[in-house]
């Protein structure tokens, strides 16, 4: 008896760590964010999510299977798909992706008939500010599109599959492709043009480096989600942000990276890191996410680029910080041994297995 075929794929997607930070949103179901930002997408060497995916064929009634039988297990625990979640408006856009394919060619197997099972894993800290359902999320289209076939031969582009992954978790949009990404707001209503878009391929400035120093990777106090609109509701310097100082960040920092111009991309970096934490601040009530080590980290960076810029040999690092404590340093090849040999003088490692790991967290101030 010829056994059922099998109809499985397994995809990686990478962190991305923002340079222009998006914080807030206009319209949060369609996840449309308030503002544009840009990031760089890390190699899959180090922080990476790794899903694997397959159309469960031996169901015995396989009509209208998925309508119940889609199954998640995100690092080994299962989790429910909600009715009308984030995750489950991803799936419900691809299989309806793939129902038009297979309208417009009889010959392909009919794989929107049977439910998904799909397991996900990442091998860094979830949730404590290192982008985990960027690459999460990102992993999951791009495993699900491989699956279904809905590639460029098949009128499938990546910003289209972009714009699948925005809505389940917005920066994942921006790790669907390598390098240096912008995510465009867009203006419209229903999104279809707020989509990432590549500014650079990862291959035009291979010199730049990105450190990630772990300050904690406890999970975060203050979800991302909630925190945005929060701030939505209540800064005034996010509106500030929003009209007068992104849309021109957007651009100097897309020259800065054409033009692998490190000193501006380092002064832009810092300062949209800095903005971004400042607006956490302005928060009612305000959320914090730097902690003693995190802004010990930045006025070391900021003491080792004085001396640097004195001695004309221009900026060394540029910190950013997402919605946690641990810092993120992007730093050129031939700065990269000088820069880790002071953080680690300056920050003892706590243990031998893990170098990075700057020491404890700091008590909580009395
Ligand atoms: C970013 N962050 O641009 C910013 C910087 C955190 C600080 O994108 O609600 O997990 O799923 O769209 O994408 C974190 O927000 O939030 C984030 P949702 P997401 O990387």
């Amino acid at each position: 008896m010829a056994s059922d075929p099998v109809y499985e794929a397994t995809c990686t997607a990478p962190v991305n760590i923002a340079v222009v930070k998006y914080w807030g949103k206009r319209d949060t179901t369609l996840i449309l964010p308030t503002n544009s930002s840009l990031s760089v997408t890390l190699s899959q060497d180090h922080l990476r999510s790794l899903t694997s995916a397959r159309c469960i064929t031996t169901t015995s009634n396989n009509s209208n299977a998925n309508a119940v039988a889609d199954r998640l297990w995100l690092n080994g625990h299962e989790e429910e798909i909600q009715q009308g979640g984030r995750t489950h408006r991803c799936l419900a856009e691809l299989r309806q992706m793939r129902k038009d394919l297979e309208s417009r060619d009889s010959s392909l197997p009919k794989l929107t008939d049977f439910a998904l099972h799909i397991a996900s894993e990442n091998n860094f800290p979830t949730a404590a500010g290192l982008a985990s359902s960027a690459s999460g999320l990102s992993a999951l289209i791009a495993t699900i599109s491989t699956l279904y076939a809905l590639l460029p031969e098949n009128g499938v582009s990546v910003s289209d599959l972009s714009r699948v992954a925005r809505q389940g978790s917005g920066s994942a949009c921006r790790s669907m492709f390598g390098g240096y990404v912008a995510w465009d707001m867009g203006t419209r209503d229903d999104g279809h043009d707020s989509v990432a878009v590549e500014v650079a391929p990862a291959s035009h400035w291979p010199d730049l480096h990105a450190l990630i120093l772990v300050v904690s990777d406890k999970k975060k106090g203050t979800p991302s989600t909630a925190g945005m609109q929060r701030t939505v509701a209540t800064s005034d310097l996010l509106k500030h942000r929003i009209d007068h100082v992104v849309p021109a960040r957007m651009d100097r920092i897309s020259t800065a990276i054409r033009n692998r111009d490190f000193d501006q991309f380092a002064i832009e970096t810092m300062a949209d890191s800095n903005q971004f934490h400042a607006v956490c601040l302005d928060t009612q009530p305000p959320i914090f996410y730097l902690n003693d080590v995190s802004r010990a980290v930045i006025q070391l960076v900021a003491e080792l680029n004085r001396a640097s810029v004195d001695a004309g040999k221009g900026y060394l690092a540029a910190y950013t910080y997402d919605a946690g404590p641990n810092a993120v340093l992007y730093v050129r090849e031939r700065d990269v041994k000088l820069v880790l040999e002071l953080v680690l003088r300056y920050f003892p490692q706590q243990t031998f297995d893990d170098p990075f790991h700057l020491g404890p967290e700091p008590a909580a101030a009395s």
